[in-house]
């Protein structure tokens, strides 16, 4: 069962954010750093397809699943059901939350991205789990990614979206978890704070409050 506790400290990352490190042990050190939900997000230069993709998904899945950390997958709907994910996670140009719901089994959690207050609406309304918010701050993370929201911006979504679980994204690092939880998010999601941390395990620890 979901809950936006599981929000408190979400890890993102495919095989080409860690530099020269092995991916799977990167997601074990964040997991024995405590991380509380993960995100297989394999996109961009170099990424995996197919096979090698859905082997590494079901590495990590195995690995989560040893935590007790739910495991998500970015975008791929096909690859979610197949490895038997926790959920899915969609931006605003992938499939709908609609179809999302219709093929997917009913337990999945299913997190929608947001860049405004607009699509925060609109997600919430159509019944997504949780609202991914930003990016909050800028990112190299993301090449495509539109412009930070700041704090005041995920306010502003707070606002709009009542009790639905919202988790922050985009440029973030350690010192910004209490102004982020301030803000209204129930958590933050990272990817190069963890992913290209000397020591991915400290880092994680970190996010927590
Ligand atoms: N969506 C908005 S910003 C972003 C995504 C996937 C990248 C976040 O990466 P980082 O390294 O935590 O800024
Ligand atoms: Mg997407």
């Amino acid at each position: 069962m979901f809950q936006r506790e599981h929000l408190a400290v979400y890890f993102i990352m495919g095989s080409n954010n860690v530099g020269d490190k092995d991916p799977l042990a990167v997601l074990k050190a964040a997991l024995d750093g405590g991380i509380t939900m993960f995100q297989f997000r394999e996109k961009g230069s170099g990424a995996l397809t197919g096979k090698d993709k859905r082997l590494l998904a079901e590495k990590m899945k195995a690995l989560c699943g040893q935590y007790h950390v739910p495991f998500i997958v970015n975008d791929d709907v096909d690859l979610a059901i197949e490895v038997k994910a926790d959920g899915i996670h969609v931006g605003q140009e992938d499939a709908s939350i609609d179809e999302v719901k219709q093929r997917c089994p009913n337990s999945f959690i299913v997190g929608v991205s947001a860049t405004n207050v607009i699509e925060a609406e609109q997600a919430a309304k159509a019944g997504a789990d949780y609202i991914g918010a930003g990016p909050v701050f800028a990112t190299d993370t993301k090449r495509d990614a539109k412009a930070p929201i700041g704090l005041k911006g995920l306010q502003q979504m707070r606002g709009i979206i009542g009790d639905t679980p919202m988790v922050a994204i985009g440029g973030i690092a350690a010192s910004h978890v209490s102004s982020i939880r301030s803000a209204g998010a129930d958590g933050v999601s990272v990817i190069s704070a963890i992913s290209l941390a000397e020591d991915a395990a400290s880092a994680a620890s970190q996010l927590h409050v």
